[in-house]
């Protein structure tokens, strides 16, 4: 049998690094596929009509082939092993290799032939979220059209429409499949390439998974307490950065086929949802945004100038959805002297750990953790650890970026005295408003019983 790791063929013809193509039955155009996780170089169009690719966050773009006019594309479903960021893999199912399974282009106009091939122990189907398109080809099992059986290969053939944002799914065994990491991103480009041109375009999936620290499957009968928020499959540290120009128009499609919602947030500059499900937003609907809310089964396009050079902060703003796992049944202890009990714990269980007694940094927390299992926040910048996990990566504005280049330029240099800093000179005693009479005091004259310590009742059992 010829697998994929022995048939290489063609790889210099191919764009970016990385594809191993795999040949089928000869009707069936090749099946491309992708061996690591890295970000991959935007899919210049070798044929077909002209567009200004995507580049998909620790992802890649289906090659196709034209066949009578007819792009041809092949997307198997298959188990496989996904990289949620150095140290820690999840058997997960996807497309081609990876999940998300790679991202289709094309555009508005084309017709559009997409060979499914199943590997997967049980029936599956594709529905292409957000469409126009004839109905027994949404995808949608038992409505629609059969499951596609294990080891059989299905059809789906029509026209892109609309141009737009779109994801696809299977709509066959929804929940576990889903859970399991099936998804991936479609965008169907304008037939004028300057429509709405931008230089960056950049395009993801939020994701979420359950995975028992120490171990590596998700357990697919989760509903909303999953541990593991995640961009494309990755989770910070492991997410890549967006990097781009200084003064370059940008634009980031996110799509969310997690079960709750996620409203992203940008640092540092302000943007305009410029795209929804729906297709492209009018001018004058536009108003300006740090933050977004993307509701479940959503796809937004948000866009900016990226006007000031820096490492911005791209993120969910639940701070829950920027953690990994291990950090979801914690008890606040904040204000708890625990110290004396921890000791008298730690002779009878040596790693006991005194956990978030002042606030926890729990960056800087060293425990021994089970096997594949990262720590709940993590990542180094250059001023330290990032404490961060999830669904958080940096946009990187370099004034001396090249155009069309993504590769990470390192951390930014700031320019001397645009760091906060420490203030080194005297503290004057603070002098405080009284609430009451409304009359400042010094702080040595002010009410006694405030209560200092606080104990919270300890743990949250949901995370949705
Ligand atoms: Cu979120």
């Amino acid at each position: 049998m010829v697998t994929r790791r022995n048939f290489f063929t063609g790889a210099a013809a191919m764009v970016g690094a990385g594809f191993v193509s795999r040949i089928g039955a000869a009707s069936l155009p090749e099946a491309a596929t992708m061996q690591g996780a890295a970000t991959q170089a935007p899919l210049s169009p070798p044929n077909g009509r002209p567009y200004n690719p995507v580049v998909t966050l620790n992802g890649w773009s289906l090659p196709w082939r034209m066949n009578s006019g007819v792009k041809e594309f092949h997307l198997v479903a298959e188990p496989v092993i996904r990289e949620l960021a150095p140290g820690m893999k999840a058997n997960l199912w996807g497309y081609n290799g990876q999940s998300p399974g790679p991202t289709i282009e094309v555009v508005e106009g084309d017709r559009v032939r997409i060979f499914v091939t199943n590997k997967l122990p049980e029936h599956t189907s594709i529905h292409w979220h957000g469409q126009r398109l004839p109905n027994g080809m949404d995808g949608v099992t038992g409505l629609t059209q059969p499951g596609i059986p294990p080891g059989k290969t299905f059809v789906y053939d029509f026209v892109a429409r609309r141009p737009g944002t779109f994801m696809y799914h299977p709509h066959a065994d929804e929940m576990v499949q889903m859970a399991m990491g099936m998804m991936g991103f479609w965008v169907t480009h304008p037939k004028n390439p300057d429509f709405m041109k931008v230089d960056r375009d950049f395009v993801f999936l939020l994701g979420n998974y359950d995975i028992e620290p120490g171990s590596y499957t998700p357990k697919t009968a989760t509903m909303l307490n999953f541990n593991l928020w995640t961009i494309n499959s990755r989770v910070f540290p492991g997410v890549d950065p967006l990097v781009v120009r200084q003064n370059d128009r940008v634009r980031i499609r996110v799509g969310n086929l997690t079960m709750t919602n996620h409203p992203v947030h940008l640092h540092g500059h302000e943007f305009e949802v410029t795209g929804t499900d729906g297709g492209w937003t009018r001018p004058e609907s536009r108003w300006p945004e740090v933050t977004t809310d993307v509701a479940v089964g959503q796809m937004r396009a948000i866009e900016f100038d990226a006007t000031d050079p820096g490492d911005w902060a791209f993120h969910c703003h639940k701070s829950h959805h920027t953690m990994n796992a291990m950090g979801h049944d914690v008890p606040t202890m904040i204000g708890v002297d625990h110290r004396s009990v921890a000791e008298k714990i730690n002779k009878l269980v040596p790693d006991y750990m005194v956990m978030g007694e002042r606030g926890g940094s729990m960056g800087d927390m060293e425990m021994p953790l089970p096997d594949n299992t990262l720590p709940m926040m993590s990542g180094q910048g250059p001023f330290g650890g990032v404490e961060m996990g999830g669904m958080f990566t940096v946009v990187k504005v370099r004034k001396n970026q090249k155009p069309g280049d993504y590769r990470d330029p390192g951390w930014y240099q700031h320019p001397a005295g645009t760091v906060a800093y420490e203030w080194k000179g005297a503290l004057p005693q603070a002098t405080r408003k009284h609430s009451a009479g409304g009359q400042a005091m010094p702080s040595s004259q002010a009410p006694k019983n405030i209560e200092m310590t606080v104990r919270k009742p300890g743990g949250h059992g949901s995370h949705d």
